[in-house]
């Protein structure tokens, strides 16, 4: 029987993949796997949803504003901060999957079961909100996720914490812009996706996402400028004398979307303010990293000082970011090591 080939009377149709179904493929690639990962990805996938649902409707709740709280950064906390870190608490917590989760909110990890058998569990660590000052102007704002195997032997929850960034194995980020994008990588490559909110389904954009070699744009706050160290100075006036532009949003995880997406470079070097950098290394600069690097990209806390590597002391401990383009990122390190 002859087969009849319909050809699309339009241009080539991609396959419609939502994040629920990608995640499903790329279990289907471990047939030894128990579904466990899956369930803990479908959590941030949910969280996601609700969180910008909130976002989205926070001026017309009037959700915006101080809570009146700090939190340990000692930053005033915003109303939006402690609702999508409840968010995320609890849609995890359902999930047997997860041993424990550490939040930017909270001082403490929250131990969610102990391990008493040989099942792989998992640490979840995030920042539920990162930017959220942002929110009273309708800027930028998101929510950076970072997945960690528990240490089955260690019995102390900040032994299986405190892994280096190599050890990650998922991270990603939710950036509730002009639309709701997620970034996520298992360890082979970064896929993109966007909140369809008629079907309320994350559908993939991009698979393999790369970053451009090169950019002309770094991003910083050049409010800082002067007393930066004399290196990243000098890297300015470098960058300013062959036509640079500067891009900077006050979100990390906008910043590093534009990178992403575009090039360039994304800095928070030493300040006067924070020596050893404001960004937290376990929830903001580790994920970010293992993006940056998946997609082609270089992640440096400092010259020759690769994030991934760094041994973390503490889950709230801060590091320098120097992100991006892998030429642009060897730009600001010529400067800042010459
Ligand atoms: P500054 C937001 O508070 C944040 O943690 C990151 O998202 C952002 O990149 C950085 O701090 C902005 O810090 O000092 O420029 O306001």
């Amino acid at each position: 029987m002859n087969t009849v080939t319909v050809k699309p009377t339009q241009p080539a149709m991609r396959d419609i993949v939502t994040l629920q179904s990608h995640i499903l493929q790329q279990q289907a690639l471990h047939p030894d796997a128990s579904g466990t990962f899956t369930w803990i990805l479908s959590a941030l996938s949910i969280s996601a949803k609700m969180i910008a649902a909130q976002v989205r409707r926070a001026r017309l709740e009037d959700v915006l504003g101080n809570a009146g709280e700090q939190n340990v950064q000692g930053e005033q906390q915003q109303k939006l901060d402690v609702i999508a870190n409840e968010i995320l608490l609890r849609t995890l917590g359902a999930r047997e999957g997860v041993a424990i989760v550490a939040s930017e909110e909270n001082e403490e990890p929250v131990i969610l079961r102990e391990q008493n058998d040989g099942e792989t569990r998992y640490c979840v660590l995030f920042d539920p909100l990162d930017g959220s000052s942002n929110l009273d102007i309708c800027g930028s704002v998101g929510t950076i996720f970072s997945i960690l195997r528990k240490d089955r032997r260690s019995t102390k929850a900040e032994d299986s914490l405190l892994q280096p960034g190599t050890r990650q194995v998922a991270a990603g980020y939710v950036l509730y812009g002009s639309s709701t994008v997620m970034l996520l990588t298992l360890g082979h490559g970064v896929d993109m996706f966007v909140l369809d909110p008629s079907i309320g389904a994350f559908v993939r954009v991009a698979e393999g996402l790369k970053i451009p070699v090169k950019n002309k744009c770094y991003s910083l706050n050049e409010g800082n400028r002067l007393t930066l160290p004399e290196g990243y100075q000098k890297y300015l006036h470098w960058a300013q004398s062959n036509g640079y532009s500067s891009r900077y949003v006050g979100a990390m995880v906008g910043d590093v979307h534009r990178i992403m997406l575009q090039g360039g470079v994304f800095m928070y070097p030493p300040t006067q303010k924070a020596p050893k950098g404001k960004l937290r290394l376990m929830y903001e600069a580790n994920p970010m990293a293992f993006l940056v690097e998946q997609a082609g990209g270089k992640a440096l806390a400092g010259p020759d000082q690769r994030i991934l590597d760094v041994q973390p002391e503490g889950i709230h401990q801060r590091t320098c970011v120097v992100l991006g383009s892998s030429e642009e990122v060897d730009h600001v390190m010529a400067q800042v090591a010459g």
